[in-house]
């Protein structure tokens, strides 16, 4: 097989900066594109599953004098975190971008030359308020006062009063154009409460764009004026153009991928994605990216993670102490994809003994272990199927239509759901069916009946491999499923019997609290 019998697929996260250890909240939008693009490899797509860091700008300048070593130096330092962070969570991302790199100093530059051809581009002056934090510009009626009376942007970020020449982008004439795409293309946006924000966003009237800045020197040159380096944003969303081999339109990625299926990004930052972004290509007329999804963020035991809190969660620390997949999973199944969730010790540890060590650990471990002690080790005969066997594959075949139709959408919680109530069906199937009696009275529907358990594993098994990468490989392995057959077009070749299995071990282990923790 090809991997590409579906098409192609091409899904980002946000670049990171590198002012900042990897948090959390990095792990979580890089992990939710990481099941995506597995779960459509899976789908037989062609997939670009594209990642990397943020390099450029006065934050990161600023983080890297307080360090004491010059920009490239300490982004070269930082920027490995983030890529030690994609080895530690199994992500399986095609390509690593940097914003310091050649190949992306030249896709900017490029666009610049294009936005300020097609006379997108003006020479004026900036004045107005600047928050570093967020890297963004901000009109007065939008900022407040904290406690201090210092201005505060609406993300409670400081700001700063700037004047400088400052090259701008005619964002305003752009208005109605995004208006009428997120018009005609609903599913532009997601999910539609954020959608309905941007929307009034651009309604409140869109203002020309500060697009380079002259008080530091820490970005990418704006072409033809050395004085002036580009707004980060600028040189940031042009990322996911350079790694398709923007500006050669005719490179075979770019071909392949261009445009985009998929920008997942944080709900903090989706007005660049959804507003800015479209604008800057459409400006260049280049094709606009399919979808944007915003995910919301976490808090921690209730509490809003911030440095000077303290509570910042440290994903390798949850590794340790929960494993990969748990977290994994955990992730994608705590809190509805989309809206703010929480982490709590207490949540974790019910995910990981309920939903992973009783429902699929348990489920796994019982069937295996009677096809190993009562069948020679071999997956089962079957007889003709009941309609309670018929009932159980029925409703775990049509779980890749729904986890398509869920992940299409984001919903990765729907899906998983979806797929537990399967579990737990199975699991009652086993109470009702009683297999430990049968091997006493009909040894021949014991069989029948392991042999439906065990090919309701396999296809469980098969579709959280996006999940739950290295687990769930175990417990194929466990069944012998040959490595080359665990793609969703597989799911329809059933388990084929008198096949020795391996000798089953658990595969997700009960969380148990130390004594005096
Ligand atoms: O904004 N909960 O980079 P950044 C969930 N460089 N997600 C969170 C989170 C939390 N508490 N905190 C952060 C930038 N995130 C720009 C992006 S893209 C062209 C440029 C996640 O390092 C979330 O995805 O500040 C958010 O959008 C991202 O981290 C911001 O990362």
């Amino acid at each position: 097989m090809t991997g590409s019998e579906n098409g192609s697929y091409y899904i980002t996260t946000p670049i990171y900066y590198v002012n900042d250890k990897p948090h959390i909240g990095h792990a979580y939008t890089t992990l939710a594109c990481d099941v995506l693009a597995r779960f459509k490899r899976l789908d037989g797509y062609d997939v670009k599953f594209l990642t990397g860091t943020d390099e450029h700008g006065q934050k990161v300048e600023t983080s890297a004098e307080k360090s004491g070593i010059d920009p490239q130096t300490f982004t070269d330092q930082v920027s490995q975190n983030f890529r030690d962070l994609t080895q530690a969570c199994n992500f399986s991302n095609d390509d690593f971008i940097r914003t310091t790199e050649d190949r992306h100093k030249k896709a900017c530059q490029n666009l610049w030359r294009v936005l300020e051809d097609k006379g997108f581009i003006y020479l004026g002056s900036y004045a107005g308020w600047y928050a570093v934090r967020d890297e963004a510009f901000y009109t007065e009626t939008e900022l407040t006062k904290n406690a201090d009376g210092k201005r505060i942007a609406p993300t409670g970020a400081e700001v700063e009063w700037v004047e400088e020449p400052s090259y701008f982008f005619k964002l305003s004439a752009f208005e109605d154009k995004l208006l009428a795409l997120y018009e005609n293309d609903p599913s532009f946006v997601g999910p539609d409460s954020r959608r309905n924000e941007v929307i009034s966003f651009v309604k409140g009237g869109l203002r020309d764009l500060s697009v380079s800045r002259t008080t530091f020197k820490w970005g990418v040159q704006v072409p033809g004026n050395n004085d002036h380096i580009m707004y980060v944003w600028l040189d940031a969303l042009t990322n996911y153009l350079t790694a398709v081999g923007y500006p050669d339109e005719s490179a075979t990625e770019y071909q392949s991928f261009w445009p985009a299926d998929l920008h997942m990004v944080g709900k903090d930052i989706l007005r660049f994605h959804a507003v800015y972004w479209p604008a800057f290509l459409m400006a260049a007329d280049l094709p606009l990216p399919k979808r944007i999804f915003a995910h919301g963020w976490w808090t921690n035991e209730g509490q809003k993670i911030s440095k000077s809190i303290g509570n910042v969660i440290d994903p390798n620390a949850l590794i340790e102490e929960y494993g990969l997949d748990q977290v994994r999973y955990f992730m994608m199944r705590e809190v509805p994809f989309g809206k703010d969730g929480d982490y709590s010790k207490q949540a974790m540890i019910s995910r990981m003994n309920g939903d992973l060590a009783n429902d699929i650990g348990n489920l796994a471990q019982r069937v295996l272990s009677m096809v190993f002690k009562n069948c020679e080790g071999k997956i089962p005969e079957h007889g003709d199927f009941t309609d309670a066997d018929r009932e159980l594959l029925d409703s775990v075949a049509a779980l890749h239509d729904k986890l398509r139709s869920d992940f299409d959408k984001q919903s990765f919680h729907r899906g998983l759901e979806a797929v537990w109530n399967v579990i737990s069906a199975a699991n009652k199937y086993v109470d009702e069916q009683a297999p430990w009696t049968l091997k006493k009275t009909d040894l021949a529907r014991m069989g029948t009946v392991l042999y439906v358990l065990a090919e309701t594993i396999r296809q469980i098994a098969i579709l959280l491999q996006p999940v739950m990468p290295e687990s769930m490989e175990k417990m194929l392995n466990q069944l012998s499923l040959p490595a080359d057959t665990r793609t969703f077009v597989d799911l329809k070749t059933p388990l084929k019997s008198g096949v020795e299995i391996e000798k089953p071990q658990g595969v997700f282990p009960r969380y148990v609290e130390e004594e005096g923790a």
